[in-house]
């Protein structure tokens, strides 16, 4: 459990992504309130979720951060507007259903998708065009991306994996996370114990939001000498308020169709986002 004081001020933002359906919502709510969602459903646009992260657990520099999981939405009919999410990453989560293989393969593009859409998110997958100096995508989806942020790897509804396949299914995961240079964690997003303290699943998580945290450390040094992220003010305007609003286990979600006017922060007083 995150003890002593929490620094509100970092802020650390990873996305969590996957297709539709591979329990993207389902892994966040257990790793933010270690017991498993009883409301699942689709995710419409984003929904962002606290996780309290004690950074370098047991050394001097010891604290605590919130770091806010940006759980995307995956259906088809917001393919083309959830990229506003996608700015000022500090760690990415790519979800797959383990018994899913299309799942996993997808995986390489929802990550081409992120660090194509903003320069910051990763330097190394985009050319720079040597005539202009003009940033542009990565010509291939389908290639894994090398990129200096953050990855977690997770495979949901290991229940639903027989156990005579399951060395085939990890096989498969292995390879790509390998690619991606990342570690990879199975689970039924359904049992809390597949996150316990002390478990493997909780070692690597742990690692991971360690690392998450350290490159937003580093993205604030990094930014605060540069002039211009590129992101559209209407998303800094929000992630202000995002941030400014941040509380543990808070919930708030999105539909990036529908500009909303006003966020319900729970008990908290409504604030207009015009
Ligand atoms: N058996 C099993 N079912 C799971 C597991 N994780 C999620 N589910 C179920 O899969 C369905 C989809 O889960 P969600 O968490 O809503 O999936 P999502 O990735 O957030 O989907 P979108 O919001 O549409 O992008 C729900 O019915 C969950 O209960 C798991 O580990 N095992
Ligand atoms: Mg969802």
């Amino acid at each position: 459990m995150p003890s002593g004081s929490v620094d509100r001020d970092l802020k650390v933002k990873v996305l969590v992504l996957g297709d539709s359906g591979v329990g993207k919502s389902s892994f966040t709510h257990l790793i933010c309130h270690n017991q498993p969602t009883k409301n699942a459903g689709y995710t419409i646009g984003c929904s962002v979720e606290i996780k309290l992260h004690d950074f370098k657990q047991g050394t001097l520099e010891e604290k605590t951060y919130c770091v806010e999981l940006w759980d995307i939405g995956a259906t088809k009919t917001h393919r083309s507007s959830r990229f506003v999410f996608y700015n000022n990453v500090s760690g990415i989560i790519l979800v797959h259903d383990l018994t899913n293989n299309k799942s996993l393969q997808n995986l390489t593009k929802w990550l081409n998708s992120v660090l194509s859409c903003d320069p910051m998110n990763g330097l190394s997958s985009i050319k720079i065009a040597p005539t202009t100096g003009n940033v542009t995508p990565t010509p291939s989806e389908d290639l894994p991306p090398k990129t200096s942020i953050p990855l977690l790897m997770v495979g949901t509804k290991l229940d639903n994996v027989s156990e005579s396949s399951r060395a085939n299914v990890m096989t498969r995961g292995k390879v790509l996370c390998n690619k991606f240079g990342c570690d990879e964690i199975h689970m039924d997003t359904s049992d809390s114990r597949y996150v316990s303290a002390g478990s493997g699943n909780s070692v690597k998580l742990s690692r991971f939001f360690d690392e998450t945290i350290e490159h937003a450390k580093q993205r604030r040094t990094v930014t605060s000498t540069t002039v211009g992220s590129g992101s559209p003010a209407m998303i800094d305007a929000r992630q202000r308020v995002f941030s400014e609003n941040r509380q543990q286990h808070q919930r708030i979600s999105m539909d990036p169709l529908q500009r909303p006017k006003r966020f319900n922060f729970n008990n908290s007083p409504k604030v207009a986002m015009d």
